[in-house]
């Protein structure tokens, strides 16, 4: 038997690597779109069923399943000392579309896997340990990036702007919310947020989504910090028309201004003077879409990062001055520019690195400490709690493409690794 608090031995640290793989394949079939890719988007029926079945994996685990109104999913082993803060782990399955199948789905899996690593080694947790699955990571339906873990971080913004919040379908938030059964008659989201102290640390297991940790043949990253993301929706509004019979000096073509400023952030972006400074426009619609008709009106969604947040900011600043440049030029309307989110980095917990750092040496696993530039739940976890994040290697760094890989080995690997940390946390 195994005495109370004391960190369980590497030796009897075992991952079923077999099922866990078999979990993650059938997982992956849960999705709209067909395999090898993944699309598994935020209240759909695919996402029903993927929750479902984390809430049976969860339950064959012996956690204790809660979910809350907007399905944040929690499976709680309790320690010995059930009053303290417990020590969190988790991530997201919800996938962007044509994506693949690691994306979050390893954080939830194998974090899952790792509560059964510890109960198979005879650990007893004093803390107790909690997997969350965040009810939506990605920005799909409602362009609203880690909304459940900005709910969870206490965003009163965040609560109250998600009762005018529609899809591209116009389905409300909460419609869609009720459509996968959680019902919230009194449309009040601070129910979500959490208590002071719910939690002593969070730790997240995730794919690097980069490729430096295959590139110099290392099993872990552990993460220092995480890049600041923004996202910003911008619309032109021209007069449209006969793409045949209107001369060239008599056009406002919504679309030329809209590559126009697409062009305008790679530059922007490029000449912030870092490396670490990234942008894209990964939406363009053009209405109304037909190839002879002059587009009336454009749609751009820009997504761009940095890990100094002044710099980021400064990139959106220039890029609104080219938006309005861009109109007055073009004689075109620019109906909105509407920064969605600008949020700040978040640092890693000195000592859950530190906890990270022992138990890689101590699964004599090579390491090394690295910054997200993906952003992850974990940069609002970091808000109501000391944070952490353990990468694995991953295919070519591929990700949000059906290419993306990562092997069970290393999976095994980053679950050991977690669930080593997991127990030093439970015993603080
Ligand atoms: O976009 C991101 O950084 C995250 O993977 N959703
Ligand atoms: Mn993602
Ligand atoms: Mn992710
Ligand atoms: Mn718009």
């Amino acid at each position: 038997s195994h005495s109370c608090g004391s960190d369980p031995t590497v030796s009897s640290l075992s991952v079923n690597k077999e099922t866990l793989q078999k979990q993650i394949d059938e997982l992956s079939t849960f999705s709209d779109t067909p395999a090898p890719s993944v699309t598994r988007i935020l209240y759909t029926e695919k996402d029903v069923l993927a929750r479902r079945y984390i809430k049976n994996t969860m339950a064959m685990s012996g956690l204790t399943v809660r979910e809350d109104d907007v399905g944040n999913l929690f499976g709680r082993w309790d320690g010995y000392e059930p009053e303290l803060g417990a020590v969190g782990t988790g991530s997201h399955v919800d996938a962007i579309p044509y994506s693949g199948k690691y994306d979050g789905v390893v954080g939830v899996l194998g974090a899952i896997e790792s509560i059964n690593v510890l109960r198979r080694s005879g650990f007893k947790p004093k803390r107790s340990l909690e997997v969350i699955l965040f009810t939506s990571e990605e920005p799909t339906r409602f362009g609203i990036s880690c909304l459940g873990s900005r709910l969870l971080a206490g965003s009163q913004t965040l609560a109250n702007a998600l009762k005018g919040t529609f899809d591209a379908q116009n389905i409300s938030f909460f419609d869609a919310a009720r459509s996968a059964g959680y019902t919230n008659d009194k449309e009040e989201l601070s129910s979500v947020f959490l208590k002071k102290g719910s939690y002593s640390a969070f730790v997240e297991l995730h794919i690097e989504q980069g490729p430096i940790l295959e590139e110099e043949g290392i099993d872990i990253g552990i993460v220092t910090a995480i890049a600041a993301p923004a996202s910003v929706k911008v619309d032109f509004e021209g007069n449209g028309g006969h793409a045949g019979a209107v001369l060239m000096p008599n056009r406002n073509d919504a679309g030329l201004a809209a590559a126009e400023l697409a062009l305008g952030v790679e530059k922007h972006v490029l000449e912030s003077g870092s490396i670490d400074t990234v942008g894209t426009v990964g939406v363009l619609d053009l209405h109304p879409g037909a190839i002879n008709s002059i587009p009336s009106k454009a749609h751009l969604e820009i997504d761009t990062r940095d890990i100094d947040e002044a710099r980021r900011n400064n990139v959106i600043e220039k890029v609104h001055k080219s938006a309005l440049a861009i109109a007055e030029k073009r004689k075109v309307k620019l109906s909105e520019f509407k920064i969605v989110n600008q949020d700040p980095p978040a640092l890693c917990d000195e000592s859950i690195i530190m906890s990270m750092e022992a138990a890689s040496k101590e699964l004599e696993l090579t390491y090394k400490k690295m910054i997200s530039r993906a952003y992850h739940d974990s940069l609002f976890m970091a808000r109501v709690s000391p944070m952490g994040m353990i990468f694995i290697p991953c295919y070519k760094g591929y990700s949000h493409k059906p290419e993306e890989y990562a092997s069970i080995e290393n999976i095994a690997n980053g679950v050991k690794v977690l669930a080593l940390t997991l127990a030093k946390l439970s015993l603080q």
